[in-house]
């Protein structure tokens, strides 16, 4: 896919199109976690906000999506709230794209997918809350998000608060960086794990302002190196649920997983929907505060390449 060939299938939202037109910053969000990651009415809430604050940061926000075949590059407030009550909305990775728009489908885009439709748009930064990774039980279940090689691939910084605990996180670290995908920790010697400013592993590699991040990613474009990077940004501390207490709540969902049989896509909107029952919506809280704090990060590195 092109500029070019992604043209006729491609609504750019206005006030992305005279962003991009005039250089300007824009920040990319993703929509399977409006469609998949979280449930009505607190999606279609998350949704706004997370504009609002990339907004409040100076940079323009563009939620990616695929509505009734066409794909989205910016949603209007309209269509951002038919999203967040669609049911049976796709959720699409890259394998599926292409089948959503073909067959006029409604569908949320993944990490992977929303990095697609970025860097066709031209747009090079993008907030989430966590990306897909090597599940736990990977070496049984082949299970292996297609967002670790989109990272490998797509020049776009993906801005995060690590994977998800639900994931094997040490795995997720060692495919990275076999994928030859930067890994910066954003003030922070250890990874985070996406509700938890902590984890056992080490960071790969740390940078402490949005400047240096935007500075390190035109680098490597010059290097020619290819590919994207993650930035994985620590929830704030009033926010977090320490990485103790997380342990017994995911253990749990996952034992769930295993005993329903639920498999491939399923398994992550499933988990995330047991643990927002285990914890009676404190992991939701969680999650909504985790990708406040990722746009608010994504807007600044944005202000910083779009200066240069
Ligand atoms: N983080 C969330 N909720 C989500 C996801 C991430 O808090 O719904 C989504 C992202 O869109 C991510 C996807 O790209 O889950 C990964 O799914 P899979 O493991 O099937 O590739
Ligand atoms: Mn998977």
């Amino acid at each position: 896919m092109t500029p070019e060939t992604a043209r006729p299938f491609t609504d750019v939202h206005a006030p992305v199109a005279e962003a991009l037109a005039a250089g300007k910053p824009v920040v990319a969000l993703e929509s399977t976690i409006i469609t998949h990651g979280m449930p009505y009415p607190n999606n279609a809430a998350m949704a706004k906000n997370v504009e609002k604050i990339i907004r409040d940061g100076g940079a323009v926000p563009a939620t990616i999506a695929v509505m009734d075949g066409r794909l989205k590059i910016g949603l209007s407030d309209e269509e951002r709230e038919a999203l967040a009550k669609t049911s049976g909305a796709m959720k699409l990775s890259r394998a599926d794209l292409g089948f959503a728009v073909a067959e006029k489908r409604t569908g949320g885009t993944t990490v992977a997918a929303t990095m697609i439709a970025a860097a066709i748009a031209g747009i090079k930064v993008f907030a989430t809350g966590g990306i897909g990774g090597v599940h736990k039980g990977a070496e049984k279940s082949f299970d292996i998000s297609a967002d670790l090689d989109e990272l490998a691939r797509t020049p776009v910084i993906v801005v995060s608060a690590g994977a998800k605990a639900i994931l094997d996180i040490e795995k997720t670290l060692e495919v990275l960086e076999t994928r030859g995908v930067p890994v910066v920790a954003y003030g922070s010697d250890v990874m985070p794990a996406f509700w938890s400013r902590t984890s056992p592993y080490k960071a790969p590699l740390r940078l402490d302002d949005a400047a240096a991040i935007a500075g390190f990613f035109q680098t490597r474009a010059a290097l020619g190196l290819g590919g994207g990077m993650l930035v994985a940004n620590p929830v704030r501390e009033k926010d977090e649920i320490p990485a103790s207490v997380m342990a017994g709540y995911i253990a749990a969902a996952q034992e769930a997983c295993e005993k329903e049989r639920i498999s491939g896509k399923e398994v992550t909107p499933f988990l995330l929907g047991k643990l927002l029952e285990i914890t009676d919506g404190t992991s939701l809280k969680t999650n909504i505060a985790l990708v406040e704090n990722n746009a608010r990060l994504a807007a600044k590195i944005a202000a910083a390449l779009a200066r240069d």
